[in-house]
């Protein structure tokens, strides 16, 4: 797809900064280095030390300027980089001579990516990639994004889209030729491939939702007796106060949450009422929030306080359905003999270190633990393999060829949507190019 009008935009943060890089795509690009340079190009993915001219001729500041000549290029357009110095005055003058130039505009959020997959220089799994890239805040986040970035995802659904579209081409040939000009088993075989690519998708849709988990972060409760010391570990696993920590008992009534990087995962912590029989309607409410959340979290922490009898117990059933990490809290205090677990001391920091990595090993067995790595990252990408399984679904009981086909064209596009190949025909012409039949 060609576009007229050529964009720019800060590639780099905003703010003062030693270097700002700005980023132009588009037909005019050449035009522009030329115009802010005086002088013709670099050498394509050279950088040059050139100064830089504002309209009236002024030199604004000097800086490196790269050329990439499409199609190969970042959007798969002409573009030009300017990499200047990074200061408020330097970036308005350039983007001022920049926005001077007929047909140049300053790009929407997600333009050049978006460019670039229009000329197919990314499929749309790749686009999703950068975004989770840029905003990967975790060591997991960041793998995860990376893999799929290097096409594991695009990999994985255009093998199966290749295999069905293959079966498509057989069962259209059945339909189309006589039985004697056709091997003998071609519906047999599309039928066996049918099979093969549902299982498969089915195994991938059985993940636990861990590529959606990494990315969006685990959710963990912090549950236990009012005043065991949940307030007090939310605020240390999280280094900073989010939680109100006090000695009256039933005093956190609401939900807090945080976000936090724990040992290189994403993590909702939740910090929730003590579970007790309520003092008060509002407590009350506290209490069935707290179960609630405990109920909907991947991971379940139970504080207790060790040096005193479990107010809590009672609850205890609810939270038996989850991952339960239980943690021995106030180990500074004497303690009846017979409590045995993981100690922790939120006074003196006694435990805490073990207490993260018990967490984290429980998030890991969450997100890894099943063995294969995630590849599935987004509601979207399980959508598109649902609605392709059910077509396939349908596709094995259904005894006419011209009903498999449509179903089998169905489950195709389905997949196409998760990378943006949604054009079967394309695929089928492709793969009749290879047929002998009627040649
Ligand atoms: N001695 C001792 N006191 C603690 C410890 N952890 C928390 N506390 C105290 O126990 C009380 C309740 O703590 P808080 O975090 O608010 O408990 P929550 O009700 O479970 O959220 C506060 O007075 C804390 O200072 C600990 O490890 N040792
Ligand atoms: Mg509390």
């Amino acid at each position: 797809m060609r576009r007229d009008d050529t964009i720019f935009a800060p590639a780099s943060g905003v703010g003062r900064a030693g270097v700002a890089i700005i980023r132009v795509s588009g037909p005019a690009a050449r035009f522009a280095l030329q115009t802010i340079t005086r002088g013709a190009p670099p050498p394509p993915r050279r950088a040059a030390l050139r100064a830089l001219r504002s309209g009236s001729g002024e030199i604004f500041d000097r800086g490196l300027v790269l050329w990439f000549p499409g199609p190969d290029s970042l959007t798969g357009e002409d573009v030009a980089e300017f990499q200047v110095h990074g200061g408020r005055a330097i970036l308005a003058a350039l983007t001022d001579v920049l926005a001077a130039i007929p047909g140049f505009r300053t790009a929407d959020r997600g333009e050049f990516t978006r460019r670039a997959v229009e000329n197919g220089k990314l499929d749309l799994t790749q686009a999703e990639a950068i975004a989770d890239l840029v905003d990967a805040e975790t060591e997991a986040q960041r793998r995860q994004a990376l893999r799929q970035y290097d096409g594991a995802l695009a990999t994985l659904t255009d093998g199966w889209r290749g295999e069905l579209a293959k079966a498509l081409a057989w069962v259209e040939a059945a339909i189309d030729f006589s039985d004697d000009e056709l091997p003998s088993d071609v519906m047999e075989d599309a039928r066996q491939a049918v099979s093969v690519v549902g299982a498969g998708i089915a195994a991938q849709l059985n993940d636990a939702h861990r590529g959606e988990l990494v990315r969006e972060g685990l959710f963990v409760a912090v549950v236990g007796a009012p005043n065991a010391g949940k307030s007090s570990l939310v605020n240390a696993l999280a280094g900073r106060d989010v939680a109100i920590v006090a000695e009256t008992a039933g005093t956190t009534r609401d939900v807090i949450e945080v976000r936090l990087n724990l040992s290189g995962y994403a993590v909702v912590l939740a910090d929730t009422a003590g579970l007790r029989a309520a003092a008060d309607q509002v407590e009350a409410e506290g209490v069935r929030r707290a179960l609630a959340r405990a109920e909907a979290a991947d991971l379940v922490v139970l504080v207790k306080d060790g040096s005193s009898p479990d107010t809590s117990l009672e609850y205890h059933g609810k939270l038996d359905s989850n991952t339960v990490v239980t943690v021995w809290n106030k180990a500074d205090l004497p303690w009846p003999v017979g409590q045995q677990g993981l100690r922790l001391s939120l006074k003196t920091g006694e435990g805490l270190e073990a207490v993260v990595g018990a967490i984290a090993a429980a998030a890991r067995e969450k997100l890894e633990g099943l063995g294969e790595a995630p590849l599935l990252t987004r509601v979207r990408h399980r959508e598109a393999l649902k609605e392709a399984l059910a077509a396939l679904t349908r596709a094995e009981t259904q005894p006419q060829p011209e009903l498999f086909a449509e179903d089998l064209r169905l489950a195709v596009r389905s997949i196409g949507r998760i990378t943006g190949r949604v054009d079967v025909e394309d695929l089928l012409d492709m793969i009749f190019r290879d047929f002998c039949i009627g040649k």
